[in-house]
C-alpha cells in the first residue's frame, strides 16, 4: 500500500499516527507537500481522487481519499474501533464533527499562520473570528474531556487519533490559548504516552 501524505498536514498526520500506533511498517509513504511538483504530479496522474492529501492506494490500485475514511479502513478490526455499535457511532460522531466543525476553524487558522501562499487570507478580522470560534470548539472537547479520559468508551479510538492531529498543535500553530483547556492538555499527554506514538515531525517517506 502507498500513502500519499503531506508531511506538514494534520489530515495526513492522523493516518501516519494510526499506522505508527498499529505498528504497521508495510505502508510506503509518498510525500506531496503543498505547492510541490510531487503534489501536482499526483493530481495530474489521478492518484488523489479528490485532489487533496491524504489518499491511500491499496495493493490492487484502488484509491481511498479522505483522512477519516482511511482511518476507518486501516483501523478495521483493531483496538481503536469499538465493538459496541453505540460507541462506534459516538466515535464516528466525533470524526464527522472534526471534519465539519473543528478542522475548518482550528486547522484553517494554523494554515493561515503557517503557509506563505495563504497569508493574504489572514486578515485581522478573519483571524479574530477564527480565534473566537476555535476557542468555542475546543470548549466542546474540554467539557467532555474533563469528565472522560477518551472521546468515547474506555480507551483510545479513531476519534482520539483523528482529533489529536490538529488539536495538539492548536496552541503553537493556531495561536489558540490552550491554558484554558486543562482537560484537553491531559488528554494530549495520554495520547503521547500510547505505545508506538509518533509525532507530526516524525514523518518518513519520499517525494
Ligand atoms: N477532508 C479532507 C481534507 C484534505 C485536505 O484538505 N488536504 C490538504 C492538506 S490538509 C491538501 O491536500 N492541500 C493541498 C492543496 O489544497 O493544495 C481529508 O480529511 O482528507
Amino acid at each position: 500500500m502507498i500513502l500519499y501524505s503531506m508531511p506538514s498536514s494534520g489530515n495526513s498526520y492522523k493516518v501516519r499516527l494510526l499506522l505508527a500506533l498499529l505498528g504497521r511498517r508495510d505502508v510506503s509513504l509518498i510525500n506531496v507537500e503543498a505547492q510541490s511538483d510531487a503534489l501536482t504530479r499526483a493530481r495530474q496522474d489521478h492518484r488523489l481522487p479528490f485532489g487533496k492529501a491524504p489518499a491511500l492506494m491499496l495493493e490492487d490500485g484502488t484509491l481511498l481519499p479522505e483522512s477519516n475514511a482511511i482511518l476507518c479502513y486501516l483501523g478495521e478490526g483493531s483496538q481503536f474501533v469499538p465493538a459496541d455499535p453505540v460507541e462506534r457511532a459516538q466515535m464516528l460522531g466525533w470524526m464527522f464533527w472534526e471534519q465539519n466543525q473543528h478542522e475548518g476553524v482550528i486547522a484553517v487558522r494554523a494554515a493561515l499562520r503557517t503557509y506563505p501562499h495563504r497569508r493574504a487570507q489572514a486578515t485581522p478580522d478573519h483571524m479574530a473570528d477564527l480565534l473566537a470560534r476555535g476557542h468555542d470548539l475546543l470548549k466542546v472537547m474540554e467539557t467532555h474531556l474533563l469528565q472522560h479520559d477518551w472521546l468515547t468508551g474506555t480507551g483510545p479510538t479513531l476519534a482520539d487519533i483523528c482529533l489529536f492531529a490538529y488539536t495538539h498543535s492548536a496552541g503553537d500553530r493556531g495561536g489558540f490559548d490552550m491554558t484554558r483547556f486543562p482537560g484537553i492538555r491531559a488528554w494530549i499527554d495520554r495520547i503521547v504516552r500510547l505505545d508506538g506514538f509518533e509525532g507530526l515531525e516524525g514523518s518518513r517517506g519520499q517525494s
